[in-house]
């Protein structure tokens, strides 16, 4: 019984920090790393096979760089709302100038889906292949990374 009350109590004073978890702006956060959790995993796969460290697959090539592809035309705008930065969230490695200069942060996603179109059929063909268009897209990558994310 005494636990069942300390459970209670305990339980009644994480509410608030389940809310705070549970916010707009954290959901948001954490969608947005989402995403570029996903360019980075396939990412990984095609610099693995660029570099050797993974044997080298065709189909698992394609299929790598097309998700790249469809990736890069997601709009991603909307997951940035005000108030998640990294000014605003400790895990946010958002720089606040991106809600400045949204116009550059929007220009640097395109120069991802321009080195991003034709991706999937850009690394058939063998190994040799995989390396261009990994700098291609890690180029893009880093840019917006160097402007726009936090060291
Ligand atoms: C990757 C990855 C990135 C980019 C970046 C390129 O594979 O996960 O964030 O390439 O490192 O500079």
């Amino acid at each position: 019984m005494r636990f069942l009350m300390f459970s209670a109590v305990a339980a009644a004073f994480s509410l608030p920090a389940m809310a705070q978890d549970d916010s707009p702006e954290v959901s948001a956060m954490e969608a947005r790393q989402g995403y570029f959790k996903m360019l980075g995993a396939n990412m990984g796969v095609l610099a693995g096979m660029a570099k050797g460290d993974i044997p080298y697959d065709e189909d698992r090539a394609a299929m790598h760089a097309s998700n790249i592809e469809t990736l890069s035309r997601y709009n991603l705008g909307f997951h940035f709302p005000q108030g998640t930065s990294s000014d605003d969230l400790e895990e946010s490695e958002a720089l606040p100038k991106i809600w400045s200069e949204l116009d550059g942060v929007v220009a640097k996603h395109a120069d991802l889906a321009e080195a991003a179109a034709g991706a999937g059929d850009a690394v058939r063909g063998g190994q040799d292949n995989v390396g261009p268009v990994v700098q291609a897209l890690g180029g893009t990558c880093k840019a917006c990374h160097d402007n726009y994310r936090k060291k």
